[in-house]
């Protein structure tokens, strides 16, 4: 188990929330997606495999800019 964590200053709604979500769900061997909408931060968990910048880059490409180590 692996557990990654990002800061995602231009999350500011519900809408925010569902499109980084629904992006990280994708990505194969995600199995727990945390966004808390007030602290603007991601956390994600699953296998070991999991790699940062595939989650840096599945954020961008839905609009969004994470910063990492929030
Ligand atoms: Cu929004």
């Amino acid at each position: 188990m692996k557990e990654l964590s990002l800061k995602v200053p231009d999350i500011s709604c519900g809408h925010c929330v569902a499109a980084v979500r629904g992006a990280l769900e994708t990505i194969e061997g995600v199995e727990e997606v945390h966004i808390s909408l007030e602290a603007r931060t991601v956390l994600v968990r699953g296998v070991d495999a999991l790699d940062l910048s595939d989650m840096v880059e599945a954020i961008r490409e839905v609009g969004y800019t994470p910063q990492v180590g929030g």
